[in-house]
Formats: C-alpha cells, sequence, structure tokens
C-alpha cells in the first residue's frame, strides 16, 4: 500500500518510521511518502494560510499550495495497480473512522491524507480533489486537535495492523473488540500475565483453571460487564437473537432486560 501525506509539519509523522508502522515500512508492505504543503508555495513568506471570507476567528488554508500539491502527489504515486489515491482529510466534522472503515481503507492501494492546520482547508480544494479521486473527510473522535496530523497517525496505525504480513502470529487481531466474531460489538475484558501473584493480588483463579470452556464464558461475562459500564450504546445494539441464556442473566443483573426486540435499562420507561 502506497501512503502520501501532504503536511506542514512532516515532523509530526516521524513516528511512522517506529514500531509497528515502522516495521512494515521496512519490509516493503507500505511505502509511505511525506510532503511538505509550503514546497508549493511561491511568496517569500510560504503563505499556506489566510483570513476567512465572511469574517471570523482563525484562519484558513488557501487553495493554491494545496491545488498544486496534490496535482504533483497524483501524476508522481499514479501506477498501473493504482491510478489514484483515495484521499482522507481529518477534520472533527467528518464521518467517524470505525474498525469497518479501517478495513475498508486497508483494501486500497494507495491512500492521500491531507491532514489541515488552522480553522481547516478552503472548500474548493476538496470539491475539486471530489472530481479526480474519492475524497472522505474523517473524524477520529469528538475533540478538537491543533491539525489533522494526530489524526493521521492513528487512522495509518489502524490501517497497517490490518494489512497481510504486518502482525506476527502472536499479536493477531481476530479478537479485537469491534472486529467481527462472537464478541462483535463488545469491549474486551481484563487480560492476566504470570505471575500468578503480585504484591498479594492473585489473578481470577477462573483463568488458570484449564477449564476453555468456563474460561470462554468468563470472558463473555466480563465483556458485557465493560461494555455495559463503558459503552452503553453498544449494549443497545446487541441483537436479542445472538445471545444465550447467560448472557441475558448477566445482563439483567446489570440492569438491561429485553424489551420491543432490544435491550434497554431495566428503568427505561416504557413504550406506548
Ligand atoms: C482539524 C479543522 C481539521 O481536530 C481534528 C479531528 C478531531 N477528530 N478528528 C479529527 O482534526 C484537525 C481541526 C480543525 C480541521
Amino acid at each position: 500500500m502506497r501512503i502520501d501525506v501532504v503536511t506542514i509539519f512532516p515532523e509530526y509523522l516521524a513516528p511512522l518510521d517506529v514500531s509497528l508502522v515502522g516495521k512494515a515500512c521496512a519490509k516493503g508492505l507500505i511505502d509511505v511518502h511525506l510532503h511538505q504543503l509550503r514546497d508549493w508555495t511561491y511568496d517569500v513568506h510560504k503563505t499556506v494560510d489566510d483570513t476567512p471570507y465572511g469574517g471570523g476567528p482563525g484562519m484558513v488554508m488557501k487553495p493554491e499550495p494545496w491545488g498544486l500539491a496534490l496535482d504533483a502527489v497524483l501524476e508522481r504515486g499514479a501506477s498501473a495497480a493504482a491510478p489514484v489515491p483515495r484521499m482522507i482529510v481529518p477534520t472533527p466534522s467528518g464521518r467517524p473512522f470505525t474498525q469497518d472503515l479501517a478495513v475498508e481503507l486497508a483494501d486500497e492501494p494507495w491512500l492521500l491524507f491531507a491532514p489541515a492546520r488552522y480553522e481547516g482547508i478552503d472548500r474548493r480544494v476538496l470539491d475539486e480533489a471530489a472530481t479526480r479521486m474519492r475524497v472522505d473527510e474523517v473524524s477520529i473522535g469528538d475533540y478538537v486537535l491543533a491539525g489533522g496530523e494526530v489524526a493521521v497517525l492513528v487512522m495509518v496505525e489502524a490501517v497497517a495492523r490490518l494489512l497481510p504480513g504486518v502482525l506476527g502470529n502472536a499479536e493477531s487481531h481476530r479478537d479485537d473488540s469491534f472486529a467481527p466474531g462472537a464478541m462483535a460489538n463488545l469491549l474486551e475484558g481484563p487480560v492476566y500475565t504470570k505471575p500468578a501473584q503480585w504484591r498479594g493480588r492473585e489473578v481470577p483463579p477462573i483463568t488458570v483453571s484449564g477449564n476453555h470452556g468456563a474460561i470462554a464464558r468468563w470472558r463473555r461475562d466480563e465483556a458485557l460487564r465493560r461494555t455495559a459500564a463503558h459503552r452503553p450504546d453498544l449494549i443497545a445494539r446487541i441483537d436479542p437473537a445472538a445471545v444465550d441464556k447467560k448472557d441475558r442473566a448477566t445482563l439483567a443483573e446489570l440492569g438491561w432486560i429485553e424489551r420491543d426486540g432490544r435491550f434497554q435499562p431495566t428503568d427505561a420507561p416504557v413504550a406506548d
């Protein structure tokens, strides 16, 4: 997979040389190209921002450097296997970045990230780019960053670990929270390793029982408990048909009962 990033802070993307993504690059599984947006400015100050039309606080990224940068990257990166990239623009007002979107992006041969600074990029840049390639504005969460670079790091790491050959067997991802499977859409419960006793604390005896059926059952209960505590929205999305008797009992103990075909808090008002 080829990944291009156009940014005024390429140094901010230095972590892409480290750890999992760094190793994937070293193995030739990912080919990262960082570009300095200011290389496509032609004034002495290398200006990339200007005041917003209509007034208001902050600055907006000027269209001309972005237009030239995108022209150059599209030309330089094009290959028979990947004639155009899929462009991703991080912004709090984008569509949510989810594991499903990471899986979709992991299937693309070429990604082009355009992280903004200031109040964002002149809209015409995205509108024109969208006539040449698929463009998605994507949010990594409901908070505001100083710029999109950190969001690019997040997305590249989430995508990279899904590429064939990036993860070793030991770190395989089939049991991830949000990955498809039996625990789909449940958060993972606690994990333990040796020593079995540490600072007077024992691991839960079930985890060393050797009873793999009972361990799987316990893990599922712990997953339900954590999900109910931290992400009640995910409990509300559980398909009641995917739930066994013990799940149902655990959910009831946690204050969730099935009503009108979905799980709801025991004390939720009754719909009429
Ligand atoms: C950005 C305008 C882009 O702050 C973010 C962000 C938050 N969640 N996902 C992305 O991106 C930087 C800030 C303001 C455009």
